[in-house]
């Protein structure tokens, strides 16, 4: 009976053990994610250039609102996933993206709408709500932010 005993605090012990792991790594994730959020990514503008999956005829810039590096690469990617989409670059300063696409695959009011999807306002659509409020809490833009500064 003794020996049993024993052993379940031996359980309790270790799940201590084990809960305060647990927290001091969502700790560190918390903090990482912070982190990520503040810091700008700008030597991605280099790399995400080279990428061309398709060929482009055409090009268009518009404004789309957003506060970060994560938001940069959240429109980015939106627009990239569009079909005939061969590059797109948001200028996080300027709150402006400039796409190259194929004019036989897509048109600009695509790219506005898959953007516009994904949570971020552009001059011509505005944002999902739904999408918005998924987004990280540094991402909530203001809808009032100036476009195309
Ligand atoms: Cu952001």
């Amino acid at each position: 009976m003794n020996f049993s005993k024993k052993n379940h605090k031996h359980k309790i012990i270790n799940m201590n053990n084990v809960s305060k792991k647990v927290i001091l790594s969502l700790a560190i994730m918390a903090t990482m994610g912070l982190v990520s959020c503040k810091n700008e990514t700008k030597q991605e503008t280099e790399t995400t250039t080279e990428v061309s999956k398709a060929m482009a005829n055409a090009e268009v810039s518009f404004g789309v609102r957003g506060n970060c590096g994560m938001c940069k690469s959240t429109i980015e990617k939106a627009a990239k996933k569009v079909e005939g989409v061969a590059n797109a670059v948001w200028d996080v300063e300027k709150k402006k993206i400039d796409v190259a696409f194929d004019d036989t695959k897509t048109d600009a009011m695509s790219i506005h709408n898959a953007i516009a999807a994904s949570g971020y306002d552009t001059d011509k659509v505005l944002g999902s709500e739904d999408a918005y409020k998924g987004l990280p809490a540094c991402c909530q833009y203001d809808h009032d932010m100036p476009l195309n500064q």
